[in-house]
């Protein structure tokens, strides 16, 4: 594996330099974030951004995310010019050597969490999902601004699209996820780009929306939609781990030998009741995903992409983006790479 870590670019306050002094960090994941969903990316901004990572002496190996537009996910008429836009950007990425593309095919939600700082007995603060506190969300009222992944909703736009998904099942989102691979998975594979969706978080439906990223199940169909070694996974062990039906280690030794996981994401969860958990520290005896049979499992199966600390406490007082400060995830990867190093 290649141990690797997420920028924000140029706006992050946590700079290359320091992402640098972890030690074995190679690897960059990173994204444009300024450009919306559903626009073309140029060529020269990701010339920019990858001679400024080699620059600190780092590589970018991964994109994430382009974002789908949501009329792709929904399979409006509109779909096609805006999956043109997206097959440029991933040609534009080949063109310059960026090999990993991760995405998701979430509807209107990217990851999300009821609290984005519950406190801990020692201080610390984590992100917390409790079912209970899903229940008491009212999406018609006001602006709903939690999310920690920077979208905030105007309660009208939301509605808008809360109601446009009533007519999209599970089935239906199928369908469209595989009419975008159908078009996009070619084009990356000419462009030696490998895509690799992630799976939806939490891995269960939301405000009644459909979500069909979520099992080791779910993935396999998803990488016989289009059956190409551009189509893959970023195999996300807290994101399916919140499932206590999802035994990320079984998953990960599933689809190993089709080689077909192209970035793996390693968070631990503690589940906290029915459809409820919050985000422990990456140590196996601290959640409810045993990390060291999920690195052992990456030995098994000879995993030689990218692999990143996922989002982390916020400890030592530190300021910064839910989920994605510098220390708890520092303390992160330098775990995984001692239990990578103790598997193999
Ligand atoms: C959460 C991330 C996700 C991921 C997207 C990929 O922290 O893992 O937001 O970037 O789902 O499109």
């Amino acid at each position: 594996m290649i141990l690797s870590f997420r920028w924000y670019g140029p706006e992050d306050p946590i700079s290359l330099n320091y992402i640098r002094h972890i030690p074995h960090m190679r690897g960059i994941v990173s994204a444009l974030h300024d450009i919306p969903a559903g626009t073309e990316w140029p060529k020269e901004r990701l010339i920019e951004l990858k001679e400024r990572i080699e620059s600190a002496g780092m590589e970018l190996l991964v994109i994430e995310s382009i974002p789908v537009h949501e009329s792709i996910k929904l399979g409006l008429p509109e779909r096609d010019s805006l999956i043109e836009a997206y097959c440029k950007s991933v040609q534009h990425m080949g063109d310059v050597g960026i090999p990993v593309l991760c995405y998701n095919f979430m509807p209107v939600f990217d990851w999300f969490r009821t609290d984005l700082a519950m406190k801990q007995a020692d201080g610390t603060t984590c992100l917390n999902f409790e079912q209970e506190a899903m229940n008491r969300f009212d999406l018609s009222a006001g602006t709903l601004s939690l999310p920690g992944w920077g979208a905030a909703f105007n309660s009208n736009e939301l509605n808008k699209l809360l109601h446009a998904y009533e007519s999209v099942d599970e089935e239906a989102l199928w369908d469209n996820l595989g009419y975008f691979l159908e078009r996009v998975v070619p084009v990356a594979e000419a462009s030696n780009v490998k895509m690799a969706i992630h799976p939806d978080d939490p891995p269960w439906s939301i405000f009644g929306l459909p979500r069909i990223i979520t099992s080791g199940s779910a993935l396999e169909r998803h990488i016989n939609l289009v059956d190409s070694p551009a189509n893959g996974v970023t195999l996300c062990s807290g994101s399916l781990g919140a499932a206590p039906s999802n035994d990320v280690p079984s998953v990960i030794r599933a689809l190993g030998p089709k080689k077909r996981i192209h970035f793996a994401h390693c968070r631990n969860v503690k589940i906290s009741g029915p459809q409820s958990f919050h985000e422990s520290p990456h140590p196996a005896s601290l959640g409810s995903v045993d990390m060291v049979d999920v690195m052992r499992a990456y030995a098994d199966i000879g995993f030689e992409g990218p692999l990143r600390p996922d989002h982390g406490r916020m400890i030592w007082d530190e300021e910064g983006r839910p989920g994605y400060g510098l220390f708890d995830r520092a303390l992160g990867a330098m775990y995984l790479q001692g239990v990578w190093e103790g598997v193999r």
